[in-house]
């Protein structure tokens, strides 16, 4: 079995297909889905991946990530708008926005949804850290001032990320249920 992972982000790719080896091959498919407006992520991942399977035609399922970093100082900002916010502001001018508070607080967090025949499963991770100024070369996004016990995730291999990541969490759950079908 083939799933289709709809991204055009290489990292959040290169960690599914990590996580997911040995339970299910995974291919990178680029698909401009709508991503509607909404304050839920659960809503705009479930939404792309059932636009996204049936544009790509109805064969093998489709899974889409939804992805954000919400900063408590903040209010959740950049929440569902982290990949906007990412082009326009850029990771090292968000920093300089949250080092002028005292609490540093943020939270990744991702949806997952998998779609296919039957419809659509969605899966949540999320993982808490602390956002400090740009440390490490790996990853990608948002990883360098995510810092996660003494690390940022850009200092971590994909597994040590994977381990404990909000990526990783929702892989873990999409993985438990996916097992159960088949
Ligand atoms: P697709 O929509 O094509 O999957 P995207 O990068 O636009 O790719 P999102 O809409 O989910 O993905 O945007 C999420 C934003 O958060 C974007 O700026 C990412 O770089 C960033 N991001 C997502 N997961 C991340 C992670 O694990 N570590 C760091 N940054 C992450």
């Amino acid at each position: 079995m083939l799933l289709r992972f709809v991204t055009g982000n290489e990292g959040k790719a290169r960690e599914a297909e990590a996580y997911l080896e040995g339970i299910t091959a995974v291919n990178q498919v680029e698909y401009d889905y709508t991503e509607i407006q909404s304050d839920s992520l659960a809503d705009v991942a479930a939404h792309g991946a059932r636009e996204a399977f049936e544009a790509l035609g109805d064969t093998e399922p489709v899974l889409v990530d939804d992805a954000g970093l919400f900063v408590d100082a903040l209010g959740g900002f950049p929440g569902p708008y982290s990949a906007y916010v990412e082009d326009t502001v850029g990771v090292e001018r968000l920093w300089r926005l949250v080092e002028q508070e005292d609490d540093r607080r943020a939270r990744f967090r991702t949806v997952l949804a998998y779609a296919d025949e039957d419809g659509v499963e969605t899966f949540e991770g999320s993982v808490a850290g602390t956002i400090v100024a740009p440390r490490g070369e790996g990853g990608f996004g948002y990883d360098p001032i995510f810092e996660y016990n003494g690390q940022t995730m850009a200092e971590m291999s994909t597994e040590e990320k994977n381990a404990i990541s909000h990526r990783g969490r929702a892989l873990a759950k999409f993985a438990e249920w996916y097992a159960d079908q088949h």
